[in-house]
């Protein structure tokens, strides 16, 4: 496990980098070459034991993250935790598992496979959360899985590494708002996430939330190389709670659009 919060979120940018090309672009759209501060990191994981939720928190419990809110999604058959540190400053954490035993048989022996040859110790080590794939796997399972749960063959075809970065739009210079935020995006070429609409969530519930498609990138599966979704870039507005506190929870009607992000079909 790291010991160094800065150095674990540097990490994870790297890989996230590497599979989406369109955020530095988008960094640099926003943020001038200025640092930006993230609102969030996402994770995805199955309930498998030897990789589930808890497995993935505990790279950030060790650094002082506390759970904070859960959340279910009966529709995608998942559920989620998210995590916040003592420093506010620090990104959240928003961790996602599918129950994989609601799935057919198929899809269970699918991933019982797959995290089989994942090496337990491996899940303990610094650099687990940003990894990727454990496993082999080919591009006909990949196409199987994806008729069952585009989430499951997200995880199957990417494994462990952020599956996006947030903007916090409260710190970003010369936005304030998120219509803002996303016409900038558009007038540069971007593709939004249009599930649920540009903008998921409202003034209303403390929280709107917008985020690009996942970029497409050449993966290789052991019998082809395939141009698939891999990570998105999302952006985040938080409204103050009666306290006058900024709002740090998530909202499970507009988290359920943000899963969207990696689904090419809904694009
Ligand atoms: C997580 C989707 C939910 C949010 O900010 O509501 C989310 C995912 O796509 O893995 O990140
Ligand atoms: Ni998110």
């Amino acid at each position: 496990m790291h010991t160094d919060i800065n150095a674990l979120f540097a990490a994870l940018w790297q890989d996230y980098i590497q599979m989406t090309p369109s955020a530095a672009k988008v960094h640099e759209l926003l943020g001038h070459g200025k640092p930006i501060i993230n609102d969030h990191i996402a994770l995805r994981t199955f309930n498998i034991a030897k990789v589930n939720l808890a497995v993935l928190a505990e790279h950030f419990t060790s650094l002082g993250y506390v759970a904070c809110g859960d959340y279910k999604f009966e529709q995608k058959k998942l559920i989620a935790k998210h995590f916040e540190h003592p420093d506010a400053t620090q990104p959240k954490v928003f961790i996602s598992e599918l129950l994989v035993e609601e799935f057919s048989s198929a899809l269970q022996s699918t991933i019982q496979g797959l995290i089989a040859q994942v090496d337990e110790q491996a899940t303990k080590a610094d650099n687990f959360i940003y990894s990727g794939r454990h496993w082999t796997l080919d591009s006909k399972t990949y196409e199987a899985l994806l008729e069952e749960s585009e989430y499951a063959a997200w995880v199957a075809a990417f494994g462990y590494r952020a599956n996006h970065f947030t903007v916090s739009i409260n710190h970003l210079e010369g936005f304030d708002t998120l219509e803002s935020v996303n016409d900038a995006l558009k007038q540069a070429g971007f593709v939004l996430n249009t599930s649920g609409g540009e903008i998921k969530g409202s003034p209303e519930v403390l929280l709107e939330q917008s985020s690009t498609m996942a970029d497409k990138i050449a993966v290789e599966f052991s019998d082809a190389t395939v141009e698939i979704p891999s990570c998105f870039y999302e952006f985040a507005l938080r409204y103050p709670k009666a306290n006058g506190e900024l709002y740090t929870g998530f909202v499970a009607a507009s988290a359920d659009k943000i899963f969207e992000s990696t689904n090419a079909k809904k694009a």
